[in-house]
Order: structure tokens, then C-alpha cells, then sequence
């Protein structure tokens, strides 16, 4: 492409779609124009955007006519509906939502993971869960160099992942249990304030959430390998930006926790900080905000041949979320990929 894209931002108010403009502002993104979208009832709403206000318009079956790129974090269902018709207008759809990760016609990428998986794009392109992108940053370089057989996953998830009406409800649960109140939940089955919820999304026949079976198959199908074996529980905890996970992974070959903190340190991504004596490890609240993948308390599990652990921390609506998207769109950009075949 000649000129820059016309971009698209489809869920601009959102908790997300609000971070991917600010990365968009941050990363001196090439553009011509940028259209922040949303619903009917968001019409006019003025997003700060470098030295200018951007105006949020209705995302409707015809707003996609002289645009190259459209991000989507509007929801599953408004995905579902959209993104054919964006890339139908010949714009090229990197989605948010759980729509289309696991479409066969879908890549499903993590740009320091998989960039390859962009060559067979159809139109469009799915970013995946914030829990699972995360989590394929510690596994590449490990599997890369020790294969990895199976993994044991525990999540300790930020309210931001649900949007902005979550962000609010714990903001307002904490205030009114400060105060002596009474609390209501509306956007989690109960209080989360002060309270770990083992739900993340909705209940499958088998006993898992919804959440849980994403980071199971999204894994497969990011690293191309069926063989490997993840099992998750995931939680929600009070916690308001940053995902943190507990892994446990079992690899083919032996690695000791040194060979672990070379491999992880040298992968694009990931800052390894890893320093018990100075009570130094990853925390969501230092997380926050940053483009890496934090990784810490890495050491060998004593009850099996070839084991680690580790914690791994990120910021779930940038690398989880915005960022993600936006690195995909860059590299489709500089591979010459932005374009509907
Ligand atoms: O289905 P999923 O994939 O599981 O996704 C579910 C939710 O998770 C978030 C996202 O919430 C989504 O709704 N999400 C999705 N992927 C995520 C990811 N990877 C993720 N979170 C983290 N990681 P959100 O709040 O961040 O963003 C919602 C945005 O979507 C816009 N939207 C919704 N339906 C739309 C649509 N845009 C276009 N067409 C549609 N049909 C939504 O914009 C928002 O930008 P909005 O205009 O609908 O509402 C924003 C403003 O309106 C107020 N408001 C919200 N709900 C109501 C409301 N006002 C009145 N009544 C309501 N029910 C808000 O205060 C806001 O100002
Ligand atoms: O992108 O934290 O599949 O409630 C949907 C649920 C993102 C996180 C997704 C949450 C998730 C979200």
C-alpha cells in the first residue's frame, strides 16, 4: 500500500478500545485517518487524540467503504456480525473478541510467537485471550528449546478484562464496604471486593469455564503443536489492571532454572525479575501500564524430573488486549500483508 491506512477503531469507548488509541497516539502508528466507532449510543462522544479530538461515530453495515484496518474489541457478538462485513469491503479485521479465535480460516497470533500464521490471513485476523497471550511468551523460548508436555495453569485475573463497568464495581463495592454499606453485584455472580471468584466466564458441560477451555485450545493453536497439554483454573481477584499467573510446566528435556531465566530474558517481550533476595518479583501493580511480560520466581519443581515454576504478570489490557492488536497490525503493515487477498 501506497498511503497510509484508514483505521478503524470498532468499540472506541471501551475499557480497550480506549488503550488502543492511546497506543495507536503512543507508537506513532502510520495512519491517514483514524475513525473511533462504537454504538448508537455513543455517537459524538470527542477522543483526545494527539493535538486534536477525534468524534465517535456509529459502527453500522456501511462503515467500512475507504477503510484498510479495522480493530475490534466491541464484544463477541458485535464481531460476529461485523467483521465479514468489514473484510468483505476489503478491510483487513484484527478482532479482539472470542469470535473467530478458533475459526480455522482465523490466524491466531502472538506476534513474537507465531508472526508466520499472518501469510494465510483471509481478511481476518484473531488476537487471543489476555491469559493466554501472556502465557505464550513463557512457553515459547521453554518449548522452542525443551518441548513442553504439559502445563499446569492457575490465573489471577484484573476486573479490567471485563470492561469498564467491572473497573466501577469494585471501585464502588470497596467504597461502600469502607463506609458500613451494604454491596450489590451486578457485573460478577457476586461481591468481588476483598474476594477471589473461581469463575471466569461461563460454565462448559465439562466442569470448566469458558475462560479455562480458551487457554487449552488457544494454546494448541498458537504454537502449532496439538501435543501440548494445559490444564487451567482461572480467577478472578480484586485486583484492578494485570493479570498474574501461577505455571507449572513439564518440558521433554531437562532445564535448570538458570537455563529458564537465559532463555526467557533473551525473548523479545519478557523481563525476567527474578530476585528473591531482594524481595523483588512481578506484581500486576508495577505491571500496570507497561508494553512487557514480567516473569519471576523461577525455579525447578522438586516432584518431577523436568519441571519449573513460574509467575508471570502482564498488563491484560495492553499485551493482553490493545497492544497485541496493534503490534499485529505493525506487522502486517511491515510484511506487506495489510490487504484482503
Ligand atoms: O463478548 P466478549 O468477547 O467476551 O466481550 C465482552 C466484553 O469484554 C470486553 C468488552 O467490554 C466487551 O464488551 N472485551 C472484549 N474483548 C476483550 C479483551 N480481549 C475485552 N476486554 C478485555 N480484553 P468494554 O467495556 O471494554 O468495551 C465495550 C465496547 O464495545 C462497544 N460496543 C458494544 N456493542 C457495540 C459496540 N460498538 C459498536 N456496536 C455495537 N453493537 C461499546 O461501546 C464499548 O466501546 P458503547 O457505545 O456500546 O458503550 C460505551 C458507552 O456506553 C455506556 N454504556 C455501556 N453499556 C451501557 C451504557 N449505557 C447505557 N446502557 C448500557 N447498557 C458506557 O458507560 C460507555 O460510556
Ligand atoms: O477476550 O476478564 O475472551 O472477563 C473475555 C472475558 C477477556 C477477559 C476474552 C474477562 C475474555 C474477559
Amino acid at each position: 500500500m501506497s498511503r497510509n491506512p484508514v483505521v478503524a477503531v470498532c468499540g472506541a469507548t471501551g475499557a480497550v478500545g480506549r488503550e488502543m488509541l492511546k497506543i495507536l497516539e503512543e507508537r506513532d502508528f502510520p495512519y491517514s485517518e483514524i475513525i473511533p466507532m462504537a454504538s448508537a449510543r455513543s455517537i459524538g462522544i470527542k477522543i483526545p487524540f494527539k493535538d486534536t479530538e477525534l468524534s465517535v461515530v456509529e459502527l453500522t453495515e456501511d462503515s467500512f467503504d475507504g477503510v484498510d484496518l479495522a480493530l475490534f474489541s466491541a464484544g463477541g457478538s458485535t464481531s460476529e456480525k461485523f467483521a465479514p462485513i468489514a473484510a468483505k469491503a476489503g478491510c483487513v479485521v484484527v478482532d479482539n473478541s472470542s469470535a473467530w479465535r478458533m475459526d480455522d480460516n482465523c490466524p491466531l497470533v502472538v506476534p513474537e510467537v507465531n508472526p508466520h500464521d499472518l501469510d494465510w490471513h483471509k481478511g481476518i485476523i484473531a488476537n487471543p485471550n489476555c491469559s493466554t497471550i501472556q502465557m505464550m511468551l513463557a512457553l515459547k523460548p521453554i518449548h522452542d528449546e525443551a518441548r513442553v508436555k504439559r502445563v499446569v495453569v492457575s490465573t489471577y485475573q484484573a476486573v479490567s478484562g471485563t470492561g469498564h463497568k467491572a473497573i466501577e464495581e469494585l471501585e464502588n463495592q470497596v467504597r461502600r464496604l469502607m463506609s458500613g454499606q451494604p454491596v450489590v453485584a451486578d457485573v460478577y455472580p457476586h461481591q468481588i471486593a476483598f474476594n477471589c471468584l473461581p469463575q471466569i466466564d461461563v460454565f462448559m458441560e465439562n466442569g470448566y469455564t469458558k475462560e479455562e477451555m480458551k487457554m487449552v485450545n488457544e494454546t494448541m493453536k498458537i504454537m502449532g503443536d496439538k501435543s501440548i497439554k494445559v490444564t487451567a483454573t482461572c480467577v478472578r481477584v480484586p485486583v484492578f489492571y494485570g493479570h498474574s499467573e501461577s505455571l507449572n510446566i513439564e518440558t521433554e528435556e531437562k532445564l535448570t532454572a538458570d537455563d529458564v531465566r537465559a532463555l526467557l530474558a533473551k525473548f523479545p517481550g519478557v523481563t525476567v525479575e527474578d530476585y528473591p533476595e531482594k524481595k523483588s518479583y512481578p506484581m500486576p501493580i508495577n505491571a500496570a501500564g507497561e508494553n512487557d511480560t514480567f516473569i519471576g520466581r523461577i525455579r525447578e519443581d522438586e516432584t518431577i524430573a523436568n519441571g519449573i515454576n513460574m509467575w508471570v504478570v502482564s498488563d491484560n489490557i495492553r499485551k493482553g488486549a490493545a497492544l497485541n492488536t496493534i503490534q499485529i497490525a505493525e506487522t502486517l503493515i511491515a510484511r506487506d500483508l495489510l490487504r484482503v487477498p
